[in-house]
This record gives structure tokens, sequence and C-alpha cells, in this order.
């Protein structure tokens, strides 16, 4: 018996498509929020408490209100398609988590990069982090209240981008603005895979 169309995706339901994708960035930009707002699962979270001791190595300028920090990661999951799933991991913030980078990193199609117009070079480690290792990556400016905005090419320039490198704009905040961020990094990085699969030029 030959099944079709829908008895077949009855009998055999469609097995998603996984994919890696890592939410990256400088501390205190808004990556547990992203992650919290457009997983469909309850996140995974490993937040601890901001100590007085922390205070001279990590500004809060602009989230004075944040009171805990990422210490291991975020994990949350979300379908963008019926047959395309993305596990999200999120990255800790501060420096002294760095080693635990390349353990996020492992197996990733692509990364966000959050950024913060109010401290744009927080977002250099990341972006030198994913160059070197030529992971495809699309900064999304997380747009707080009270932040000059700018336009998606000023902030390219002033990050230093390739031309390829998308730079979107969100509020890591909304569900839908999230979700944007996150199509953007798939197209993105399927785009660059594909890219890098052709063979040269001869
Ligand atoms: N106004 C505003 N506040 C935000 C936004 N995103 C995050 N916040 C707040 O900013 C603070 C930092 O958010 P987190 O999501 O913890 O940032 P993070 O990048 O995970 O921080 P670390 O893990 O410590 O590096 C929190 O107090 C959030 O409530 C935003 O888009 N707008
Ligand atoms: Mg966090």
């Amino acid at each position: 018996m030959v099944l079709r169309g829908a008895e077949r995706r009855r009998v055999f339901p469609v097995e998603p498509v996984t994919l890696k994708i890592l939410v990256a960035g400088g501390f205190g930009v808004g990556k547990t929020t992203l992650v919290g707002a457009v997983s469909e699962i309850k996140p995974l979270r490993t937040e601890e408490l901001l100590t007085e001791a922390g205070r001279p190595l990590d500004s809060l300028e602009g989230v004075e209100e944040k009171r805990t920090t990422t210490v291991a990661m975020d994990f949350g999951r979300i379908s963008l398609r019926e047959d395309l799933v993305l596990y999200l991991f999120g990255t800790p913030g501060q420096d002294r988590f760095w080693f635990l980078w390349d353990e996020l990193a492992t197996g990733a199609l692509g990364a966000v990069v959050l950024a913060d117009t109010r401290r744009l070079s927080d977002s250099f480690a990341a972006i030198d982090y994913f160059e070197r290792r030529g992971i495809a990556f699309t900064v999304a400016v997380n747009c707080f209240d009270g932040a000059e905005r700018y336009p998606a090419d000023s902030v390219r320039e002033a990050l230093d981008l390739d031309s390829g490198t998308p730079v979107v704009l969100c509020d890591a905040r909304e569900r839908g603005s999230a979700k944007e961020v996150l199509i953007a990094v798939v197209e993105h990085a399927l785009k660059t895979g594909a890219l890098r699969r052709q063979p040269a030029a001869t």
C-alpha cells in the first residue's frame, strides 16, 4: 500500500530538523530575556544574584534594575515551522565565564550577538569569537527604552562588520520581535553555509 500526502504525514509525522542557535553578547544585554520571550518550553535558566563584589566589574548602566546574571547558560526551544525546531543556548555575559563558550558553541549552526547601543563595545568580544571560528552570526540591537536609536547601517559601521553580516533591530522582551531575529539568524546561517559549500569558480 502506498500512502500519500496527509495520510502519509498522519502515519509518519514529520521528523523536524533541529538546529542549535547561540544567543550571545555582552553583560546584561538581554540574552536571558530574549530566550525567555520566544521559548515555547519553560526556559532553563541558571541565574545567580549579582553581588556587591561584582559591581566594579560589570557596569549596570542602563539596566540598574538588574538583580541576577546567567552563570552557565539559558536553554529554550522554538518551532519556526512544523519541520524546523531551534534549540536556543544563551551564553553567560560575564567575562569570567568565557571558558563555557566553546562547549556551548559546539555544533551551533549560527548565532545572534545582542547589542545595546549605549555599550556597543561590549559586543566586540562575542563578534570576535564568532568571526575567528567561522560561525555565521547576525547582530540584533536590543532597543532599550531611553537608548538612542541608530539605523542598522550606522551600527554595522560602528562595529566594523562585513557588509554581508545582517544587523536587525529588536525588542528582546517581545516574542514576535525575538522570533524575527531568529528567522534572520537562520536565513543568514543557511545562506552562508550554502555559499561555503559552493566550489570555488575556476
Ligand atoms: N527596557 C528594557 N529592558 C530590558 C530589555 N531586555 C532586557 N531588559 C532588562 O535588562 C536586564 C538585563 O536582562 P537579561 O536578559 O538578564 O540580560 P543578559 O544578557 O541575560 O544578562 P547576563 O546573563 O547577566 O549577561 C533585565 O533587568 C531585563 O529586565 C529590553 O529590551 N528593554
Ligand atoms: Mg543572562
